[in-house]
């Protein structure tokens, strides 16, 4: 490529480098979910055929965001130096800058402020392409005020994107002082302590209570919603006797409670590690139901996210007596982490997260499964979707050496909300064997259990079933996560030297 292609090429790069970054800064500075660049990416998510997440999710797990924003950037900046390198490029500019303003126009939560970093983008970007479009031949000092000008445009660029990430707009703040109320505040309803035999990390499986940092995290929010909690509100509405707009401060002023409660995912396959425990606190929304008046017929709760996500989770199952479902602030003795839902998120016991535990909510609405229809139920997976009784086998790992003598094995099992009563184990298609349980906590959360072979050297395959407290046994019957969760008895194969 010629010095001068080379030159045009980068006009090109520059100039779009230049309008994501005033974008994303713009967007920080007035409404910070109108970035034209992530809400592409949140178009590209929300569209996507199912395939294709599918494909993502397994193949990337949790990085998919990181991917897709990668390769966004990539293909973004290939098409801007084409646009460099040819003759009317600033008709690709522009379109670029339109699929911008597109994008943040056909996203859930828009408002007209939101045209403003978008349009901005596309101006600021056409601007520094026609500025440093120059005829194709010039002399050498020319070019070197070029480049000069150029490379200027570029660090103003990387400087406004970092830039865009430090407007915090008090939100840290606001996190620090829910966390401190939180301390202080009154409980109505305490967790028990967690007993020490609750778990056996030392034989390899978790702890019992997940750190906050190592909390499975599942949503398809490209970027993480920072709405401080005194500019939060929930409106509860619909279906209802009295329709209630509750601010932070109104949601504290009930009573507190705290639940230690396992969340899982409905994408977690047989064996996979989308699956965390947490004391939650929060208010009981049984309670908060019953204060609004649920009307007859009312069959769903409709949650909506500030970001345009929805959840449908039945009536019937939240208002049961002892559920526990909650709108929880806290996690672990600290305000809700951002990428948790701070400040107020659903959590039901014993559904998966896609059917009950909304995060960054905003929206209540009682109404019917038949009039609203929710994010995933849109792309193939099941209107009610209860958590499976399910087991893991964590010990010894998938085709690990182990030496010689006694082997333990070691996993978990669930079966929320009425527990786990039984876990049996079989090594090489023999006899089940009642396994060891932990210290039972309450029904809502995992429970871990061990069993103790004395095994021949050579490869061995170990397989794990759990009961729950009522008897039924876990189904052998293998299915994949889509439509509503993976089933099937977990197995392990490894060696012993
Ligand atoms: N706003 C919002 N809430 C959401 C989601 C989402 O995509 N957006 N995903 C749900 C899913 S599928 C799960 S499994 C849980 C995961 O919660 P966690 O990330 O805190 O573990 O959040 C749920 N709440
Ligand atoms: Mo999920």
């Amino acid at each position: 490529m010629s010095t001068n292609r080379a030159v045009a090429a980068a006009t090109g790069i520059v100039s779009v480098l230049a309008a994501i970054s005033s974008g994303q800064l713009v967007a920080a500075l007035i409404a910070p979910g109108s970035s034209p660049f992530l809400a592409v990416g949140d178009t590209v998510i929300r569209f996507s055929p199912q395939f294709l997440t599918e494909f993502a999710k397994t193949t990337f797990g949790t990085a998919d965001k990181p991917v897709l924003l990668t390769g966004m950037a990539v293909v973004i900046l290939l098409l801007a130096a084409v646009a460099g390198l040819l003759r009317r490029g600033v008709v690709l500019i522009v379109a670029l800058g339109l699929a911008g303003i597109a994008a943040v126009v056909g996203a859930p939560t828009f408002g007209p402020v939101d045209l403003v970093a978008p349009v901005v983008a596309l101006l600021v970007g056409v601007a520094v392409f026609v500025g440093f479009r120059r005829p194709a031949r010039q002399d050498h000092t020319r070019r070197a005020v070029l480049l000069g000008g150029l490379a200027a445009v570029a660090v103003l660029s990387v400087a406004a994107g970092a830039g865009s990430l430090l407007v915090g707009g008090g939100y840290a703040e606001s996190r620090d002082r829910v966390t401190r109320r939180l301390a202080a505040a009154l409980r109505t309803e305490r967790a028990p302590a967690i007993p020490a035999g609750a778990d056996f990390a030392a034989a390899g499986t978790p702890t019992f209570v997940t750190p906050n940092a190592d909390f499975y995290r599942i949503d398809v929010a490209l970027r993480v919603p920072e709405v401080r909690a005194e500019d939060w509100s929930l409106r509860l509405h619909g279906l209802v006797e009295r329709e209630l707009t509750l601010t932070f401060d109104d949601l504290l002023a009930r009573p507190l409670v705290d639940r230690t409660i396992t969340m899982t995912c409905v994408s977690n396959p047989v064996g996979g590690d989308l699956i965390s425990t947490a004391t939650f606190t929060g208010v009981d929304l049984r309670s908060l139901l019953l204060d609004a008046g649920v009307r007859p017929g009312a069959d769903q709760i409709f949650a909506t996210s500030v970001d345009g996500w929805t959840a449908g989770t039945p009536t019937d199952v939240v208002l049961e007596p002892d559920r526990g479902a909650l709108l929880a602030v806290g996690m672990n003795g600290e305000a809700l982490p951002p990428e948790h839902g701070f400040p107020v998120r659903m959590v039901v016991p014993g559904l998966y997260g896609y059917v009950s535990a909304t995060k960054w909510l905003v929206d209540l609405e009682l109404t019917t499964f038949d009039a609203r229809r929710a994010y995933w139920l849109e792309r193939g997976w099941a209107q009610r979707a209860p958590i499976k009784t399910q087991s893991r086998i964590d010990a010894p790992r998938g085709f690990a050496t182990v030496p010689a003598g006694p082997v333990r094995c070691a996993g978990i099992a669930w079966s929320q909300p009425v527990g786990i009563g039984r876990v049996e184990v079989r090594m090489d298609g023999g006899p089940w064997r009642e396994a060891t349980l932990s210290t039972a906590v309450n029904g809502r959360t995992w429970r871990m259990w061990t069993a103790d072979f004395d095994l021949p050297a050579g490869s061995h395959t170990v397989q794990v079933r759990a009961t729950d407290a009522a008897g039924n046994v876990q189904t052998e019957q293998r299915a994949d996560p889509i439509p509503d969760g993976a089933s099937g008895w977990p197995a392990t194969i490894f060696t012993v030297a």
